[in-house]
């Protein structure tokens, strides 16, 4: 044996456990380096390359209307995907899956084969649960289920407008949907998985974040008067062929928005071969002239300036007024008017010699403070403010198109604001498309006493001889309104008006003494069967507001008198007896 001392190289020997000896020292620190410095780091890029995160999506609140009807509900859906590489190991598979996606096979096999280099491709979106499970039950290799959510609108086309919709990702697109997405969408949460090199999943770990589920939304809207306006809309737009149409109801006392509906309209649930025209929310994203229906403000102002009493006339003869090179003409000659006869014959003529009396402004600063051509505060996407012109100095003919409505632009659902302003006795409440809990503060900014005696003219418009509005009458209610025509203004840079195009308009309010109802109504280009306000849109009004009134239960102020009761007296002696 050879002793250490005994080697023939003692140095060599020495050298080499030196060797090893630091070779062990820089394994150790290596591995001290790696679990103990890099730790976290190597940690992070280690999950990096096989813990995963997918998002639980979040459940998107439902959407009602004012009573709790559902009008956006969402649903579980399956969306199937595909992993392109692992497709290819299961070819002898890809006819049966074709055949359960409903697809041609050879289209079918062509675009996986395609996609042999991708590692994501959706297959199908929105499956019921069940029909994704029977696929999945195919055991394809390659082929993956994710739980989504779909929205489903059970009112289809008659809330379109108003309730909007969500894309596929179920992102708000329009209405409702979008102004609230915050509100309606949730957060979603996260799942951690373990997929392998190739990024097929290995293991469920654990929820690392559970989805916060969206908040519910009540509407305004009355869904009984939804169906209702909708269905009296779109057959007065059928009847008078007309391009298009708005309505619109206002509960007066709170600025609620009970019903919105325009025509055309759409099915939100099924959206292919979609029309831009149809999805337009017009009763909000749609400015006109109002035309007639905006003299009830101007007379308002002339009673306000107290320069006007109703009894008050003017001469409205020979049926024209010619001021400078513009003529002021009415469709029918009235003579000599009072206020509200002014209104019954809805003179152009009449309302503009009283503007000329009391000047613009009283009259710009009414139509203003009722919301003409203002914000409404709704921030409803897309909506139009309008425009409301205010001239350091008007001249005569400014003045006088702004007295019987022209010159200045609005939407119906500000029309319909202006006359709820009149309804609730010169009370202003903002409007609001989600059902309120409590009442509103108004702003008092037409004189009460001034606002009833101006309902009591819209009274007689509908239910006086020779008013314009007979057809808006309302059995069993007393009603006010005011029908209109109004030649559509030429758009696309041309001057004036166009020949043969109106809107036929009826706003109104309801019952008369102490309105509840605020309503618009608007008609664009009524083609056959005339175009009279007072023919094409009072009629619809008085429909509408008959259902409305009995739905939200308010009580009749204009039944027949009661028939004196025949009391059927007994023909028996009650003491003597007899047969009952
Ligand atoms: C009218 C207008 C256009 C704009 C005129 C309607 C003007 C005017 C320039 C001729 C049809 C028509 C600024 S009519 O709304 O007076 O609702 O039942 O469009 O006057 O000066 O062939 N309404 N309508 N005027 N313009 N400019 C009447 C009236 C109204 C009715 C009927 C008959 C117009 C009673 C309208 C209704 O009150």
């Amino acid at each position: 044996m050879i002793g250490l001392e005994g080697a023939l190289y003692p140095w060599r020997f020495r050298l080499v456990l030196l060797l090893l000896a630091l070779m062990v020292g820089a394994i150790a620190w290596r591995i001290v380096d790696l679990q103990v410095f890099d730790q976290s780091f190597l940690q992070a890029h280690g999950d990096a390359r096989s813990v995963r995160h997918i998002p639980i999506p979040a459940h998107r609140g439902l959407i009602t209307d004012r009573n709790g009807e559902p009008l956006a509900v969402s649903t579980p859906v399956t969306t199937l995907w595909a992993n392109g590489k692992e497709l290819q190991s299961g070819k002898a598979k890809w006819n049966e899956l074709a055949a359960a996606l409903g697809q041609d096979a050879k289209t079918f096999s062509v675009r996986l084969a395609a996609a042999h280099e991708r590692e994501f491709m959706y297959l199908v979106r929105g499956l019921t649960p069940e029909q994704g499970q029977r696929i999945l039950d195919l055991k394809v290799p390659g082929v993956y289920g994710i739980e989504e959510f779909r929205r489903f609108y059970p009112a289809g086309e008659v809330a379109a407008h108003v309730v909007g919709f969500t894309d596929i990702d179920d992102r708000g697109r329009e209405g409702m949907e979008l102004a609230f997405e915050d509100w309606l969408a949730g957060v979603p949460g996260k799942r951690q998985v373990l997929k392998d090199r190739r990024g097929r999943l290995i293991k469920d770990v654990q929820v690392a974040q559970n989805a916060k589920a969206g908040k519910a939304l009540a509407l305004s809207i009355d869904l009984r008067l939804q169906y209702l306006a909708h269905r009296e809309l779109r057959n007065a737009v059928t009847e008078f062929g007309a391009k298009a149409g708005s309505l619109v109801l206002l509960d007066v006392q709170t600025g609620e928005v009970l019903a919105m509906v325009n025509q055309p309209t759409y099915n939100p649930n099924n959206r292919r071969n979609l029309q831009p025209a149809a999805m337009r929310n017009r009763a909000m994203i749609d400015v006109f002239e109002p035309g007639s229906t905006v003299k009830p403000f101007s007379i308002a102002a002339a009673l306000g300036s107290g320069r006007w009493t109703p009894a008050m006339t003017v001469d409205t003869a020979p049926g024209s007024l010619k001021i400078g090179r513009y003529t002021i003409r009415d469709v029918s000659r009235g003579g000599v008017l009072n206020l509200t006869q002014i209104l019954m014959k809805s003179s152009n003529v009449g309302i503009s010699k009283v503007a000329f009396d009391i000047g613009a402004e009283p009259i710009y600063a009414v139509m203003q403070q009722v919301g003409l051509g203002q914000d409404t505060g709704l921030s409803f996407p897309g909506e139009r403010v309008g425009n409301l012109p205010n001239y350091r100095v008007w001249k005569q003919a400014e003045t006088a198109t702004l007295a019987y409505g022209y010159g200045l632009s609005v939407t119906a659902v500000q029309l319909a604001h202006a006359y709820s302003v009149l309804a609730n006795h010169g009370g202003n409440v903002p409007l609001s498309m989600v059902r309120l809990d409590r009442q509103p503060v108004s702003t008092q900014v037409i004189d009460q006493q001034i606002a009833k005696t101006v309902l009591g003219m819209l009274q007689s418009v509908v239910e006086e001889p020779g008013g314009g509005g007979a057809r808006a009458k309302v059995p069993g209610y007393h009603v006010g309104g005011k029908s209109g025509t109004a030649r559509k203004a030429a758009t696309g840079g041309s001057k004036g008006y166009v020949d043969k195009a109106y809107r036929s308009f009826f706003a109104g309010v309801a019952p008369i003494d102490n309105p509840r109802i605020a309503a618009v109504i608007m008609i664009d280009e009524p083609g056959e069967g005339g175009y009279y306000g007072g023919l094409v849109a009072a009629p619809v009004f008085g429909k509408v507001m008959a259902g409305a009134l009995r739905l939200m239960n308010v009580a009749p102020d204009n039944l027949p008198p009661a028939e004196p009761v025949k009391v059927e007296t007994a023909a028996v002696d009650p003491l003597k007896g007899g047969r009952i």
